[in-house]
């Protein structure tokens, strides 16, 4: 299985995240990437190519312009507006009901735009953003030429952007700018997200369509993050009812049951036959991950990689979250051998 990275992803490199009270130490790090990246050569899984530079036309299929150019500029914006000071950015106070939405000065963009206070803008984080864009189209470009399976291996991660919205350690939606593309080049995409958290921009974004379906497995939002969505009762709307999946699971979900959802997941899938299978891999669901509450095994993500395997579908894997660093790489490459195994 091929896999496309860049070293662009170590210009995002966060500090802190602004979380339960208190400043913490950032885990959406350069390190993950890392990680898998030596992984990934020691296990021979296959060669590990840079991406192309597809431009802005398939990230403004997504996102809003507007949105696109605030991102552009934000770190700048920040700079002049707090004198030189390198501090990353970070939103202090957000239009909520019976606000308006206004994009005027830095203040009132980052509160626009932002969902969360873990989602810092630094110095680096557009050209590392961009970067995994390009990764996620070229892994779709391999695919449609006729490629099996590809690995981006994207960072920052993607599924809580939407078309105007950065957070949960997201800016661009990678998977969701790559379905985009297979779709504008008249292919059928579904996507299954597989990360602890749900991936509620991607839904979002394909919320009132049929013609690319969502499958998310994810920790109830009733005790989880992104808290306001990821319900079942959420099947899509307008064309795109009953194209929406959302399956939570309880606190402390092990195999057992973690496999039943995985199993309902893609029999969905199954049903919709897609010509392309995108895979949001969190790695998050993990036993003694820092920020979640599931407990998978080491050996549960071969399984995972072997029930994907099942559909027979040409599948791009798209990284999303996951931060044990000692097991993160293993259990990353587990899925991708697992599904090589099938
Ligand atoms: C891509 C992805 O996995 N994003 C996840 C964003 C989660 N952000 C909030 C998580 C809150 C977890 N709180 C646990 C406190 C541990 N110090
Ligand atoms: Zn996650």
């Amino acid at each position: 299985m091929k896999t496309i990275y860049s070293p662009a992803h170590r210009a995002h490199a966060p500090k802190e995240e602004f979380e339960a009270g208190r400043l913490s130490p950032a885990v959406e790090i350069p390190e993950r990437a890392e990680r898998v990246r030596a992984e990934i050569e020691r296990r021979k899984i296959g060669p590990i190519l840079p991406p192309e530079e597809f431009g802005d036309e398939p990230v403004l299929r997504v996102h809003d312009s507007r949105f696109v150019g605030f991102l552009r500029t934000a770190y700048d914006d920040w700079r002049i507006r707090y004198s030189g000071d390198t501090a990353e950015a970070f939103p202090s106070a957000w239009p909520v009901r019976g606000m308006r939405f206004n994009v005027s000065d830095i203040e009132s963009r980052l509160g626009s735009y932002a969902s969360d206070t873990a989602t810092p803008i630094g110095r680096g984080t557009i050209d590392a953003a961009r970067a995994a864009v390009d990764a996620a189209l070229t892994a779709a470009q391999q695919i449609q030429r006729g490629e099996r399976a590809v690995l981006a291996l994207t960072r920052p991660p993607g599924h809580h952007a939407s078309a105007d919205v950065f957070g949960g350690y997201c800016y661009f939606n990678n998977a969701a700018i790559a379905a985009q593309w297979l779709v504008d080049r008249g292919l059928r995409p579904a996507i299954l997200d597989v990360d602890y958290h749900h991936g509620n921009c991607t839904q979002s974004i394909f919320y009132r369509r049929s013609d690319v379906l969502f499958v998310s497995v994810h920790a109830d939002p009733s005790f989880a993050y992104p808290h306001f969505l990821g319900f079942a009762d959420e099947r899509g709307a307008d064309a795109g009812e009953g194209f929406n999946v959302n399956l939570p699971l309880p606190r402390l979900t092990a195999w057992d049951s973690y496999s039943q959802a995985l199993d309902t997941a893609l029999s969905r899938v199954r049903e919709f036959s897609p010509d392309v299978l995108l895979v949001s891999l969190g790695l998050d669901t993990f036993e003694a991950d820092p920020i979640s509450h599931f407990r998978l095994k080491v050996q549960d993500y071969l399984r995972i990689g072997r029930a994907i395997a099942g559909l027979c579908k040409p599948t791009l894997f798209v990284f999303e979250g996951g931060y044990n660093l000692d097991a993160l790489a293993e259990i990353t490459v587990n899925v991708l051998e697992g599904f090589e195994q099938r």
